[in-house]
């Protein structure tokens, strides 16, 4: 038997198929935010969520280097010390894995199950990644640039490098850093020590982590996680649109406290301020509506000030006036790009860039 036949497929859930086997081992190695973790303006490192497709690799930051090359003037090769030397800036960035919100679609894409909690906000530190390609000097015949992690494995029977690819345009536009630190320490080993790509305002799978390459390419790059994977595509033959930026979303911190098993909400009556926070790739956070009634009524949020970090989420307000009975709490958000959260799903094939509004059951005591 071969590696491409041993791999697995992706597939959709049958009707009424509860969680797979499969399934379950993806959601017990990566983990999501838990909600109450929306009170911290920066997400503590150990409650940032976590995506990795195959292992975390063993590296060593003291032997690590960067190679920059392909279409440049000058190949370059870069340690961590050299890196440091070439600049330093911090940006606050909410990330979020373009799957969040897939476990709810119907059928359900058999693959990372998230709810709504693949998100979190850090302050990563490192260099411009403009100002390596600069310092390499872009060719005119350039157009992709690739970025190629340390880890390895099998996806759908391609053996690969963890690889995406950014247009020069993107990579440049976008403030994309290569980043040493994530709030103020070291990365983490699994957000991709020593060095990992940030590129703001895009769904967490262009910010590849144990970034040891970038490679640019005078032609489009037609890599798996770019061609294959990562596409809104509503059939298994339709190629699809590319998932570039995150959609916005709004999530509230559940009210209250919790049962167990359900996650049901308890509250006692009077008046409840509910917090949480909104978030979108694609233009600021206009406003964000709240609705006690199940979608009958909206009200708007009260919006707190906006940071100096465009692409960190926006924290909200809203006070309720809880009375005794059964609730549910739906929130959603709409930028200035005039993108709003549907109530309804909208499906497609890999359960991308679902941001249909929250809903929360409360019962009122
Ligand atoms: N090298 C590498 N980079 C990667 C991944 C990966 O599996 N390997 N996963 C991507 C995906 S799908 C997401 S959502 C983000 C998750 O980043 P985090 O774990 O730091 O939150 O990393 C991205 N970068
Ligand atoms: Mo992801």
């Amino acid at each position: 038997m071969s590696i491409e036949q041993f791999s697995v497929r992706g597939r959709l859930a049958d009707t009424g198929e509860g969680i797979t086997a499969d399934e379950l081992q993806l959601a017990a190695r990566n983990h999501g935010m838990p909600l109450e973790g929306l009170r911290y303006d920066v997400t503590p490192p150990g409650l940032h969520y976590v995506l990795v497709h195959y292992d975390i690799p063993a590296t060593n930051a003291a032997t690590w280097s960067l190679t920059v090359d392909g279409c440049v003037e000058q190949p370059l090769s870069f340690s961590l010390t050299h890196l440091r030397a070439m600049g330093r800036r911090t940006v606050r960035v909410t990330l979020e894995c373009a799957g969040n919100g897939r476990a709810a679609l119907q059928p359900r894409p058999i693959s990372q199950p998230w709810l709504n909690e693949a998100v979190g906000t850090a302050e990563w530190t490192g260099v411009l990644l403009s100002d390596l390609l600069r310092a390499a000097g872009i060719r005119a015949d350039a157009v992709d640039v690739v970025f190629t992690g340390a880890d390895h494995g099998v996806e759908r029977g391609v053996e690969q490098d963890y690889q995406r690819g950014l247009s020069v345009t993107e990579a440049i536009d976008s403030g994309a850093i290569v980043a040493w630190e994530m709030n103020g320490q070291p990365l983490p080993p699994q957000h991709g020590y020593p060095l990992r790509l940030v590129v703001p305002g895009w769904y967490g799978m262009a910010s590849v982590k144990w970034l040891r390459s970038i490679e640019l390419i005078d032609h489009e790059f037609t890599g798996f996680q770019n061609a294959v994977a990562y596409r809104i595509r509503k059939t298994a033959d339709d190629p699809g649109e590319p998932v570039t930026r995150i959609e916005p979303r709004a999530l509230l911190i559940p009210p209250g406290f919790p049962d167990f098993m359900s996650r049901h909400r308890f509250v006692a009556a009077g008046t409840v301020t509910l917090h949480g926070r909104a978030w979108s790739g694609w233009a600021p956070i206009e406003r964000v509506e709240l609705s006690v009634d199940a979608g009958v009524s909206w009200h708007p949020a009260k919006m707190d000030a906006v940071g100096n970090d465009e692409l960190a989420w926006r924290s909200f307000s809203y006070d309720w006036d809880a009375t005794p009975g059964e609730h549910v709490l739906t929130v959603r958000a709409a930028d200035a790009s005039g993108r709003e959260q549907p109530i309804e799903a909208e499906w497609n094939r890999g359960g991308f860039a679902n941001n249909t509004a929250q809903r929360i059951t409360v019962l009122v005591t």
